[in-house]
């Protein structure tokens, strides 16, 4: 249970729920992870719903959530980009852990505490979901399978990335470690994530891959096609950007701090 006279402090996390034309599930989705935070979750948890330049009720729905629901925020920016909405949230916190899922709750919401509990006890960075690792759940059309499973293949062989899954919308880090790596992230849309990453992994920090449940939502904001295309340009930047980590992600990843 959350504690009711903590309301006004700082919350120990913030979960984002990046937004764009969600006026189908946002209130259903908002209303059922408030009620899970306050009954599992033993720390003081808010939700903010990150809305960019959606043209349909969203940004109505998600104000009148936010003066209705206890520790629900709302920020409107008027350009779109899921990874703009995700860093201009996360940077804007007073929360010490920083997360964020997808609004149509594709993961199951009993994994919150299996992803944020390794950052609370320091023994990691990064928590991540993964539909790729052992013990995962994932019921998704084979397009997004093949996709997916291609795209992370290409991460781990090119990139050398050491984790699986880099694109599953259910993702965690500490507040510090934001802080530091955000401003090394360029891309503001769907390469963010994988940037993100990338960028963690160069710097030495910790990324722990949590399974996942997942049952995909076919209602997608993704251009297949047109995703491919600025992931791969992506890809290829980050192939020639090998910019040492700077000395401050350096030492946390030296000495791994844990989150009180
Ligand atoms: N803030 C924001 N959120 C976005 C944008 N594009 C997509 N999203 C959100 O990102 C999440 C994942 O999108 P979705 O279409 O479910 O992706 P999929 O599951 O990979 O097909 C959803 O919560 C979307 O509303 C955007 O431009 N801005
Ligand atoms: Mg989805």
């Amino acid at each position: 249970m959350n504690d009711p006279s903590a309301l006004t402090s700082a919350p120990v996390l913030d979960i984002v729920i990046p937004v764009y034309n969600e006026e189908r599930v946002l209130e259903r989705s908002v209303r059922a992870l408030h009620t899970h935070v306050h009954e599992a979750l033993p720390f003081a948890t808010r939700i903010t719903i990150a809305d960019n330049a959606s043209g349909d009720a969203t940004r109505w729905i998600g104000m009148r959530l936010a003066a209705t629901l206890d520790r629900v925020h709302f920020v409107h920016l008027p350009e779109k980009g899921r990874g703009r909405a995700l860093r201009t949230a996360w940077l804007a916190s007073d929360a010490r852990v920083l997360a964020y899922m997808d609004v149509d709750l594709s993961t199951r919401l009993d994994g919150l505490a299996a992803l944020i509990a390794p950052l609370l006890s320091g023994r990691c960075d990064i928590s991540i979901g993964s539909r790729l690792a052992p013990g995962a759940h994932v019921t998704r059309s084979l397009e997004r399978e093949v996709i997916s499973r291609t795209y992370n293949l290409l991460l781990r062989s090119v990139l050398h990335a050491q984790f699986r899954d880099a694109q599953c919308g259910f993702k965690a880090l500490r507040a510090q470690v934001a802080h530091d790596l955000l401003p090394m992230v360029r891309d503001d849309g769907w390469f963010f994530d994988t940037e993100l990453l990338v960028t963690a992994q160069r710097c030495g920090l910790r990324i722990h891959e949590v399974p996942v449940a997942w049952v995909e939502d076919s209602d997608s904001r993704v251009n297949i096609p047109r995703t491919v295309v600025t992931d791969l340009r992506g890809v290829v930047r980050l192939l020639a950007e090998t910019a040492p980590a700077p000395a401050a992600l350096r030492s946390q990843a030296a000495h791994p701090q844990e989150v009180r």
